[in-house]
């Protein structure tokens, strides 16, 4: 299709919550958003983002709409997203972009929406390059998933939009390595399959600390290298926990690196605190539950107050009726019932 012949496409790709944490960059000089230590993630099911993507209009021109409306606060991140994948692929660089997203979770929930954005983007971005003439095919038609090679080529495009979004792309787990250019599907034990994730949204406010300078004050931060350290041992063991089917070790790693997170922001420069007293009563009622009734409910947390609580399918209704009964501030908080999920597919 020849540039301004109004091709278009559109994905939708979902959230993921990370078990070992990517929180740390390496030296740019390297490569652009190349993680210092390897994360593990579970991709999510519920939480999602739709993207279409129509070519045409000026070359190089751009417009960004969240819900068919004009949101140009988000441009200069796509911007520069979209430097970065034109400098991989030239041949981007001829076409003016119009995009339009949505999420299906609530957009004022506080909730991490750049993994799932980006990756929904670099997908329809890896469709046009593939669906052009001379690009060679490959791509799925609608309702289908991304294959392997197309989704290798997605979550390079993603981790230059948002280091989070290469994960995404993989169903149920992905495993983004040190300094890797791209996450790789990750398999787990049945169990985690059908984990689930309920998330409490503990605040809708937008983040008090963006991500990215919490990434970049880990570059001088003064427990660097004991964290590489930490996150480095920790991934060998929730590995062998989410291949084993081991409940109680891969809660162990999922509680401790979502404290250490904190732990990491809060001991930076900045002393930033992310959680809200909302969020430490929910932790510590989780630890309870679970010593009190042998459930295996752990709590994991994004770089923002939102408390996971993550359980198995068997525990759904148990873990439900503790966040009804005890997490939500008597109603006055929201929570998606989230689960894991079969990945992005096309629309
Ligand atoms: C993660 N987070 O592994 C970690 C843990 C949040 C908590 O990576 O700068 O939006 O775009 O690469 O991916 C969130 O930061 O940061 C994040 P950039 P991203 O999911």
């Amino acid at each position: 299709m020849p540039p301004g012949s109004g091709y278009s496409v559109a994905w939708e790709s979902p959230a993921n919550i990370a078990l070992v944490k990517y929180w740390g960059k390496m030296d740019p000089a390297l490569g652009e958003q190349l993680p210092a230590n390897a994360s593990l993630s579970l991709t999510l099911s519920r939480s999602r983002t739709r993207t279409s993507l129509r070519t045409g209009g000026a070359p190089g021109s751009l417009e960004y709409r969240y819900g068919g409306r004009r949101r140009d606060a988000f441009l200069p991140k796509i911007r520069r997203f979209l430097e970065r994948a034109r400098a991989l692929h030239p041949e981007l660089a001829g076409e003016g972009l119009s995009i339009d997203s949505v999420n299906t979770f609530p957009h004022s929930a506080g909730m991490a929406s750049s993994a799932s954005f980006f990756s929904s983007l670099a997908l329809c971005l890896a469709c046009w390059r593939r669906e052009r003439p001379g690009g060679g095919g490959g791509a799925p038609g609608p309702g289908g998933a991304p294959g392997p090679e197309l989704a290798r080529e997605a979550s390079l495009l993603a981790r230059l939009g948002s280091g989070s979004a290469s994960r995404s792309v993989h169903p149920r787990a992905a495993l983004w390595g040190r300094g890797a250019p791209r996450a790789e599907p990750f398999e787990p034990h049945p169990v985690f399959r059908d984990y689930r994730d309920s998330i409490v949204v503990v605040s809708g406010e937008p983040k008090a600390v963006p991500s990215s300078d919490g990434h970049a004050a880990m570059g001088a931060h003064p427990y660097r290298e004991a964290r590489l350290r930490r996150a480095g041992a920790r991934l060998g063991v929730l590995e062998a926990a989410m291949r084993a089917g081991d409940l109680d070790a891969f809660g162990r790693v999922a509680e401790a690196e979502a404290l250490d997170l904190h732990g990491l922001m809060m001991g930076s420069g900045d002393g930033a605190v992310l959680m809200l007293p909302g969020t430490l009563d929910a932790l510590l009622r989780v630890r309870r539950f679970r010593e009190e009734t042998g459930v295996p409910a752990h709590f994991s947390l994004d770089a923002g107050p939102n408390v996971h609580v993550l359980h198995p399918a068997s525990a759904a209704g148990r873990v439900r009726r503790l966040v009804e009964e005890e997490l939500l501030d008597g109603g006055r908080r929201r929570v998606v019932h989230d689960r894991v999920g079969g990945g992005p597919r096309r629309l």
